[in-house]
């Protein structure tokens, strides 16, 4: 009943993952997520060098102990680093209660609330003919809601929006530029607020009134500037706008909701139930964007949703490929159990990456599964994994026409 082993491992599959592995003295293995995009060594560092000592020889049943125990004891709180940290010892104990239980961890999170999680994937064109062949293609792959990023004119490559995709083409698993230095790119706010409502209006004339659309605005617009696209985007009918201003400021969600009945969503960027405190009191948001990789795993996650649930509130986990297959199982055993789940984002992963974190999960029919093996469902390759050594890869960076940064 105790820790014998934690290990920090480092691979990069196609893009960087840090995972924590804990092993107990019966021999029981437990996986965590502790991935930061583009800052995934400071994590690695803070895991091995400040939470790996004070784990071994302690009980790996004391879930919540731990968690208080590594973010009180710090006593320098939140943050992406720690929070991320935090997740991964805490999924990881997670995935171990629930092996040594012989469950699948949905079931020690209440069970399930429903047959399968509504995934939404991501399309994305340089223009509507590229767009509407993304949006076929998720069609086809079954998908039920889909995320709709377009190029704008007069602006070169944006981010979230992948390189068009020709018949036969490899999948785009990542639509930034990652590069050993960050990429910089143009941004025009008014250029995009002019062009995407006609596109919304292009897909639903081509796609119908059915399909599930969604659209991340990612922190790109003022509290003003968001509230006249949500208002120009009403009649198409949105399930959400993410992110529409940058959410440090929450006091401008206010302006924004006073303005548009467009479902809102936030939190990618937030690591703790506190980031969300005005949200979610004054009921400015609809769906809570938190990963449970980020946000200090499955135990302040589901007391984040249970918080929120009791304002309507719903869950929108952040899923892109930068949450590993691990954190991505954590928060599908979540969300089959909670009442208030809302959606799942799914960036597929690439097979390289699938080769190394082997995943128990499904997607049919548009609904996600988390599987009923034992724990989190996810084996990890490790020699397959030490083939694949750590590569610099930054997010780009926004400037205005005139050069001025801006949020990406
Ligand atoms: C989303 C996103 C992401 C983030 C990325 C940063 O999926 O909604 O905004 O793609 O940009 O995860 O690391
Ligand atoms: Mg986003």
């Amino acid at each position: 009943m105790t820790i014998r082993n934690a290990e920090v491992l480092v691979t990069s599959p196609g893009r960087n993952f840090v995972t924590l592995r804990i092993t107990t003295d019966d021999g029981v293995v437990g996986l965590g997520d502790a991935t930061v995009n583009g800052r995934e060594l400071a994590t690695a560092a803070y895991l091995s060098e400040h939470v790996v000592p004070l784990l071994i020889g302690k009980d790996e049943h004391n879930i919540e102990d731990m968690w208080q125990f590594l973010y009180r004891g710090a006593y320098w709180r939140r943050g992406p680093i720690t929070m991320a940290a935090i997740a991964a010892v805490d999924v990881a104990l997670w995935d171990i209660k629930a092996k040594i239980a012989g469950l699948p961890l949905y079931q020690l999170l209440g069970g399930a609330s429903r047959v399968g999680a509504l995934a939404y994937g991501h399309a994305s064109g340089s223009d509507n003919d590229a767009l509407f062949s993304s949006i076929r293609n998720h069609l086809d792959q079954g998908f039920k809601a889909i995320r709709i990023q377009t190029g704008v004119p007069g602006l070169g490559q944006i981010y979230g929006v992948a390189t068009d995709q020709r018949p036969g083409e490899r999948y785009d698993y990542e639509p930034a530029k990652r590069l050993p230095l960050p990429a910089e790119e143009t941004w025009d706010t008014r250029a995009y607020l002019r062009h995407i409502p006609s596109v919304f209006a292009a897909v639903r004339e081509e796609f119908g009134p059915e399909l599930i659309l969604l659209h991340d605005g990612h922190h790109r617009m003022t509290p003003n500037q968001a509230a006249s696209l949500g208002k120009s985007l009403e009649p198409y009918d949105l399930f959400w706008l993410e992110d529409c201003t940058p959410g440090e400021n929450q006091e401008g969600l206010r302006r924004v909701r006073s303005q548009t009945t467009t479902p809102l969503a936030i939190g990618e960027v937030f690591n703790s139930v506190f980031d969300y405190q005005t949200l979610i009191t004054e009921q400015l948001i609809d769906y809570v964007r938190s990963a449970v990789t980020h946000t200090g795993g499955v135990t302040a996650l589901k007391k984040l949703m249970d918080f929120a649930a009791i304002y309507q509130i719903k869950s929108g986990f952040h899923g892109p490929t930068d949450i590993s297959p691990v954190g991505q199982a954590a928060q599908l055993h979540l969300g089959m159990a909670i009442h208030n789940f809302g959606i799942q984002e799914y960036m597929k992963h690439s097979p390289e990456t699938l080769e190394v974190f082997q995943t128990s999960y499904t997607f049919e029919n548009g609904l996600l599964h988390p599987g009923n093996n034992p724990g989190l469902g996810v084996d990890y390759n490790e020699e397959l994994a030490a083939s694949y050594g750590y590569t610099t890869a930054y997010l780009p960076v926004n400037r205005l026409l005139d050069g001025t940064v801006h949020d990406w």
